[in-house]
Parts: structure tokens; C-alpha cells; sequence
């Protein structure tokens, strides 16, 4: 008779194991748990089958017992995956995880930046500038990618504001490159572009980095990563 005690930590296993033989959810269960054919004499001094003997115990081999314990685990593991969040769509901008980019991405990045509650497909989703927050400028390029303005994103951004031309330098190239700025930019190109970080690059930008360069005006900051 072994100790309710020594019993106790193997409640949950029987339990799960039973379920298990209920539903056929998958695990093919008997009661020659060696599959050799019979049953485990040494492990069954009562005549008990072996599918009873589920206290933990071991047989002279240990075999048996062994089984159950790596049923019990792979069972308990299938719980684990069962619960777990679901799969992120790997869409950058996709902040809904709808598996598409459209108007609703946009409602819902300006709900994370305004601090609503995400998991962590939708935070990812939606950190387009990859550093680990979720700030105005991340909505800003969702919302260009939804509007097909920019292309990529959900990478390391390492621009400096106002390089728009990424040369390393901020200059009256990039004064140049941003009044004539491409329909469809690369996402981190288009946040260095949008030198005063209203969402939109436009000749406000290029006159920025103009005065900037030229007449020591206020210096570019683009939108806050
Ligand atoms: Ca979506
Ligand atoms: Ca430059
Ligand atoms: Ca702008």
C-alpha cells in the first residue's frame, strides 16, 4: 500500500492520463505499456494491469514507469502549447493582427501609443522602428504603410533626422532629396525625411534642413522613436 502522500504529486497525471484514454486526443495508451506483449509481472505483484500502477513507481527496469512519466510530460506540454497566444500574422503594421494593413491598424497604433493594453503579436506589429516602444513615429509610418507610402519596417532604423538621402551627413543634399522625395520610401528614409515628425514629408521638411544648414535655424528632430 503505498502512502496517500507518496500518491499525492501523481493526482494530476492520473487525471490527465485518464482524459487522455476519454477523448483520444491523439496518445494511444494500453495497458502493455513496455509493448512486449504482456504485462509487467514484477511491477504487478497483485495482478493489478499495468495502466493501474500509475503511482510513479518503478519495476525492476524502471521501464514501465518511465513511460508514463514522458506520457505525462508530453501530455502536460500539449496543455502548455494549447494555451499559449496565438501566432503573430509577421505583418509589420499590422497592428490588429487581422492579417491586413488598412484604416483599422492605424485606429489601433494610436490606441498602444495612447497606452492601451497590447499583447505581444500587436506590439510588435506595431514598433515599425524597432526600439522597443511604441511612439508617435511608429504610428506615423503604419499609418504610410497602410497608405502605401513607404515600404519594410519592424527593423533597426539608424538614420540620423534629416539624413533623407543616408549619406551620413545633413546637408542641402538631403534639403534636395526630400523636395523631391520618391512616391514610395523606405520607412526609416521617410522618418529621417519628416524633419518636423508631422507624419507627412513635404517641402516643410526640406525648408527645415534648409535653415538649419544655412542660417543655423532650430536643428531637425523628426518624430520621437
Ligand atoms: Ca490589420
Ligand atoms: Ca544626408
Ligand atoms: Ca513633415
Amino acid at each position: 500500500m503505498v502512502p496517500s502522500s507518496a500518491r499525492a504529486p501523481f493526482a494530476v497525471p492520473i487525471l490527465v492520463l485518464g482524459a487522455l484514454l476519454s477523448t483520444g486526443c491523439g496518445l494511444i495508451l494500453d495497458t502493455d505499456l513496455q509493448s512486449d506483449g504482456g504485462v509487467s509481472d514484477a511491477r504487478a505483484p497483485d495482478g493489478s494491469p499495468d495502466s493501474a500502477r500509475l503511482d510513479g513507481s518503478r519495476d525492476a527496469t524502471g521501464s514501465d514507469g518511465m513511460v508514463l512519466d514522458s506520457l505525462v510530460m508530453d501530455s502536460l506540454g500539449a496543455d502548455a502549447i494549447a494555451d499559449a497566444p496565438p501566432t503573430c500574422t509577421g505583418l509589420c503594421g499590422d497592428v490588429n493582427q487581422d492579417g491586413m494593413l488598412d484604416v483599422a491598424d492605424e485606429r489601433r497604433v494610436r490606441e498602444l501609443t495612447a497606452g492601451a493594453g497590447a499583447n505581444a503579436c500587436e506590439l510588435a506589429a506595431a514598433d515599425v522602428l524597432l526600439t522597443g516602444t511604441i511612439t508617435d513615429a511608429d504610428g506615423h509610418i503604419v499609418s504610410a504603410l497602410v497608405e502605401g507610402r513607404v515600404s519594410g519596417g519592424c527593423a533597426p532604423c539608424d538614420l540620423p533626422c534629416g539624413d533623407a538621402n543616408g549619406d551620413g551627413s545633413l546637408d542641402l543634399g538631403d534639403s534636395t532629396t526630400i523636395t523631391s522625395f520618391p512616391v514610395v520610401a523606405d520607412f526609416c528614409r521617410y522618418w529621417a525625411a519628416d524633419t518636423n515628425g508631422d507624419g507627412v514629408v513635404s517641402s516643410m521638411d526640406a525648408e527645415l534642413v534648409t535653415d538649419f544648414v544655412l542660417r543655423g535655424g532650430v536643428e531637425p528632430t523628426c518624430a520621437l522613436r
